[in-house]
């Protein structure tokens, strides 16, 4: 049968470490997603050793991103998921791209600027060269949409130029992607310095929740959470680790925040940082069992890693074959 919807790609590099931040902006809204796209979901290893990696816990991770993806509700019968590695039409687009790529546009990229002064012992070409894997990554799918983060931005737009370049000298090889950046009201922020949006590698742990923190944890970073001076539970924009707080609550229970702020009437801080670590326990209990379930299921994942391969070669060799034609590499 034809696909007629419309393509999705997107990129998550293998960290376990996901936070509710990951989980209520972008997981959770994976199934509703899967509707309306044909959605490609990539842990893209290739990415990660551009920075340096521990290869044990680079293979755990590998295992345990997609676990996670999953046991979030992600239904791997309606998604392509699947490991970058596996796909070797990843490596070989992205050569050809690199040769259809400046070496101006590669230096202007902030990520590679931030990277090369975090990591100023290990300015790799593979650093420097991380968009053009990640545009071929796009490209190889002929993708309509590539749902990221705002830090990801400059990465698709380096994708569309190159995209352009290449169908300006070979006509209608690349569809032109369209980045999708969630909304503002996605976005849940730090527990401790609640101005700040909550990130994965926040070096504070008490500023983050992870969806694998367990209850006593989860309990315990909301009873840190820094709130305002007054005691009133309601949103307001000189309230943001109160109003932080509410948006997680109704995120968690489904109820709105003025339900929320009504609930809470006259009530204190203790007893309603109490009920947010509650729900937010509740609600990824069942994702935390269905992870390890899932997690000592070693053949299971790899049944689904591989049937994801499968998919992906599937339409990446088409597109490959394609380009490899219009440069001119003879296809025997
Ligand atoms: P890092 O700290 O490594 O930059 P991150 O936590 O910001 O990571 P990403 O891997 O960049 O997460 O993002 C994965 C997805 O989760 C993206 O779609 C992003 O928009 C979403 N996301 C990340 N943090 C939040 C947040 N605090 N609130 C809502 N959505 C978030
Ligand atoms: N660079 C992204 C991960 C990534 C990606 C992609 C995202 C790699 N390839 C393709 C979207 C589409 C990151 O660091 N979050």
């Amino acid at each position: 049968m034809i696909d007629s919807r419309p393509v999705s790609f997107s990129g998550v590099q293998p960290s376990g470490n996901l936070t509710i931040g990951n989980y209520l902006g972008a997981i959770k809204n994976f199934p509703e997603f899967s509707e309306k796209y044909k959605c490609f979901y990539c842990v893209v290893d290739e990415h990660a050793i551009t920075v340096r990696q521990k290869p044990a816990e680079l293979r755990r991770r590998t295992y345990e991103t997609p676990a996670l993806y999953i046991a979030c509700g992600l239904d791997p019968e309606k998604n392509t998921l699947y490991v970058q590695s596996h796909v070797p039409a990843h490596a070989e687009l992205a050569w050809i791209l690199n040769c259809f790529t400046m070496f101006g546009e590669l230096s202007r990229m902030t990520q590679f600027k931030d990277k090369s002064a975090k990591h100023a012992d290990n300015i790799n070409a593979g650093l420097f060269t991380y968009p053009t894997l990640m545009a071929a990554d796009i490209l190889l799918y002929q993708t309509d949409v590539v749902p990221i983060g705002i830090d990801q931005k400059q990465h698709v737009e380096l994708t569309r130029n190159i995209a352009d370049r290449f169908n300006q000298l070979f006509p209608d090889t690349f569809t032109v992607p369209e980045p999708i950046i969630p909304k503002a009201g996605a976005k849940i922020m730090s527990l401790q310095e609640p101005d700040k949006k909550m990130s994965k590698s926040d070096e504070n742990e008490n500023a983050v929740v992870r969806i694998l923190d367990d209850r006593d944890t989860i309990i315990r970073k909301f009873k840190r959470a820094v709130t305002d001076s007054d005691s009133a539970i309601v949103c307001s924009p000189d309230k943001p680790g109160v109003t932080n707080l509410i948006t997680i609550y109704s995120c968690f229970t489904g109820k709105t925040a003025e339900e929320v702020e009504k609930e809470f009437e006259g009530r204190g801080y203790g007893e309603f940082k109490l009920a947010v670590g509650d729900a937010c326990a509740a609600k990824l209990a069942p994702v935390q069992e269905e992870y390890k379930r899932l997690l000592a299921d070693k053949a299971y994942l790899e049944s689904v890693m591989k049937k994801g391969a499968e998919e992906a070669t599937y339409y990446a060799r088409k597109t490959l074959s394609k380009v490899r034609r219009k440069v001119g590499f003879v296809n025997l």
